[in-house]
């Protein structure tokens, strides 16, 4: 989809190697056809401290600015994309469909916690060894089972819901994650893993995240090597 992008907008970001909200908030605005001006607030760093202020009252990212108005959190602002610049192509028109996706990213917004702790997004890295704990194997499992009953539900062997809708964009970060580490995934859960990262939007995004220098601090020791 190509529109005319509104002049005034910029969302601001984390660094695009580790910041998983960001990614989603930016798809959002990608697959809307828009192209606003980003800015990269590199985390964990005295830059992001002194800068954040001026953003995001929240001291988070992602942001989005409108002009003068300020939209924080990555799924209000996959609404107001859809909302004011999508024509509401980022949910499907089915209500029934529309249910579904939002009861899926909203329980990946709010969920998830102990994959999201124990399998950080790093968009760099491939196939690391980690050890899979139970509470992350339910994560995992869980995920696995969302994502094939909405293309079940869909009749989709691409995104979850037929189209492209904000409920991908919420699980794109966990197909990066996928890549990231070495798990024993179902065919299901790995072709739709393989399905986002051969999406030219997100190959975009990753090739920006490994063009960026910043190691974050409890990384390990050559998370740039691989
Ligand atoms: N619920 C928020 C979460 C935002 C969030 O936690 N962002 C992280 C980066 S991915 C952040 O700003 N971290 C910086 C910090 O906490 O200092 C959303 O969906 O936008």
């Amino acid at each position: 989809m190509q529109v005319d992008t509104p002049p005034d907008l910029k969302l601001v970001c984390g660094n695009r190697n580790y910041s998983s909200w960001s990614l989603r908030a930016w798809l959002c605005l990608r697959k809307a056809g828009l192209n606003s001006e980003v800015v990269v607030l590199p985390m964990d760093t005295p830059e992001f401290e002194a800068r954040i202020a001026e953003y995001s009252p929240t001291r988070r990212v992602p942001v989005l600015w409108i002009g003068d108005e300020l939209i924080w959190d990555s799924l209000a602002i996959a609404e107001t994309v859809n909302e004011r610049f999508a024509n509401a192509s980022l949910w499907p028109e089915d209500p029934v469909l529309r249910a579904l996706g939002r009861a899926m990213a909203a329980e990946m917004h709010s969920g998830f916690a102990a994959l999201r702790h124990a399998l950080p997004m790093n968009c760099r890295a491939t196939a690391r060894p980690v050890v899979i704990e139970d509470e992350v194997q339910v994560d995992i499992q869980r995920i696995s089972e969302l994502w094939s009953a909405a293309m079940e539900r869909s009749g989709s062997d691409g995104w979850l819901l037929g189209d492209f809708s904000i409920a991908d964009a919420m699980f794109a970060p966990v197909a990066v994650r996928f890549k990231a580490y070495v798990l024993d995934l179902p065919e299901h859960t790995q072709a739709y893993v393989d399905y986002w990262l051969a999406d030219p939007d997100l190959q975009a995004w990753m090739s920006l995240a490994r063009q960026e220098s910043w190691i974050i601090e409890h990384e390990e020791v050559g998370a740039l090597s691989n």
